[in-house]
C-alpha cells in the first residue's frame, strides 16, 4: 500500500494521471485538481481541469486536444452563435451533459466534491479525484497592458497573447474537504507536470496546504522539456514573470524547499542543480507512454525514501 497524492492541472498532468491511476491501487490515489480555472459560461458552471482528468482517467478524453470528450458535435455552439451569444469557449453538445447536472446539483447545495465524485464515479473512474476547493477561488491574470483577466478570458480568448504581470488568486481559501486528511495520510506527494503558476500554485496556497505537503516526500514532474513547455503558455510565462529561461531547473527552483526529486525529459537532467533528478522520456502522448511514466516516477520515488 502506496498512499499518492497528486496535484494537477489540465491536460499534461491529466495524462500523468492516467498512469497514476493504473499504476496504484484504486484506494492508493487521491488526484487533487485545479479549480481556479473554473468559471459560468452560458450560465453553467464549467470545471475545464477537473472535467480534463475525468475524462482522461475514464478513457473518454479527446486524444489530440486532449480536453473535452472524444466523438464530440458542436451543434449547440453553432446555435449559439447563430444567436450572436458567446462563441469564445467551445462546450461541445456531450461535454454540456457534465454542465448541465453540475450546475444543477451545485444550485441544490451539493458541494462541488461531491458532486465530482458522483459524476467521476458513474464514469467509471476507480482514483478519488478532490477538487482542491469547494468555493469560488478564481485564478486571475494581470497584463503587462494594465488588465486583470479571469484565466479563461486570458488564456481562451485572448489565446494568452497578453504579456503577464503577475498572477494571483481570488477567492476562499479553504482546502476541499478531505484534502488535508489525504495529505496528512499519504507517503509520497506528486506534483503533475502541470503550469506551476496557474495549476499547481492555486492548489498550494490554499490553507494549510503547502505546510502539510512539505512533511511529505514530494516529486515533481517537469512540465517543460527543454526550453519549451510540453503545452500550453508557461514558457512564456516563465520569462514575463521573473523566472526564466525557461528549463526544468526553473521548474525546480519555483518550488525551492519542497522537492525531494524531480523527474524531467531525458537529456534535461544538467538544468537541474541539488536534488536527485530522474530522466526519462516525459511527453505523454499515449496510455502506455503515461503507463510507463508513472512506474518510473513511483520507482524512483521509492528509491529516495
Ligand atoms: N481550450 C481552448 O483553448 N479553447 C476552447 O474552446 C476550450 C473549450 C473547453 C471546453 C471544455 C473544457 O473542459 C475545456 C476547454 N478548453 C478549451 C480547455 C481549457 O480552457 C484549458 O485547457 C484549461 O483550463 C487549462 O488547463
Amino acid at each position: 500500500m502506496t498512499r499518492v497524492v497528486a496535484l494537477s492541472g489540465g491536460v499534461g498532468g491529466a495524462r500523468l494521471m492516467h498512469g497514476l491511476a493504473r499504476a496504484l491501487a484504486p484506494g492508493e490515489l487521491t488526484i487533487v485538481v485545479n479549480t481556479g480555472d473554473d468559471f459560468e459560461h452560458w450560465g453553467l458552471r464549467v470545471s475545464p481541469d477537473l472535467d480534463t482528468v475525468m475524462y482522461t482517467l475514464a478513457d473518454l478524453a479527446h486524444e489530440e486536444r486532449g480536453w473535452g470528450l472524444a466523438q464530440e458535435s458542436f451543434a449547440t455552439l453553432e446555435m449559439v452563435r447563430r444567436y450572436g451569444g458567446d462563441d469564445w469557449f467551445a462546450l461541445g453538445d456531450r461535454d454540456l451533459a457534465t454542465h448541465l447536472l453540475r450546475t444543477e446539483a451545485l444550485r441544490a447545495g451539493e458541494p462541488l466534491s461531491r458532486v465530482t465524485a458522483r459524476l467521476a464515479a458513474r464514469l467509471g473512474v476507480t482514483a478519488r479525484l478532490l477538487p482542491m476547493t469547494d468555493a469560488p477561488r478564481r485564478t486571475m491574470i494581470d497584463t503587462r497592458d494594465g488588465r486583470t483577466l479571469p484565466f479563461q478570458e486570458w488564456f481562451v480568448r485572448e489565446r494568452a497573447a497578453p504579456a503577464v504581470r503577475r498572477v494571483w488568486y481570488d477567492g476562499a481559501s479553504a482546502p476541499a474537504p478531505g484534502l488535508l486528511e489525504a495529505l496528512r495520510a499519504a507517503e509520497l506527494v506528486v506534483l503533475g507536470p502541470s503550469n506551476p503558476y496557474v495549476s499547481i500554485d492555486p492548489i498550494l496556497t490554499l490553507d494549510g496546504v503547502r505546510v502539510a505537503v512539505e512533511e511529505k516526500p514530494v516529486v515533481a514532474m517537469s512540465p517543460i522539456i527543454g526550453a519549451l513547455a510540453v503545452k500550453g503558455p508557461l514558457a512564456s510565462m516563465m520569462t514575463e514573470l521573473g523566472e526564466g529561461p525557461p528549463s526544468a531547473g526553473a521548474v525546480a527552483r519555483h518550488y525551492r524547499g519542497l522537492l525531494r526529486g524531480m523527474v524531467v525529459e531525458r537529456g534535461d537532467e544538467a538544468s537541474v542543480e541539488g536534488l536527485p533528478v530522474l530522466g526519462t522520456e516525459t511527453r505523454l502522448r499515449t496510455r502506455a507512454d503515461s503507463a510507463r511514466a508513472a512506474r518510473a516516477l513511483l520507482g524512483f520515488a521509492a528509491g529516495l525514501a
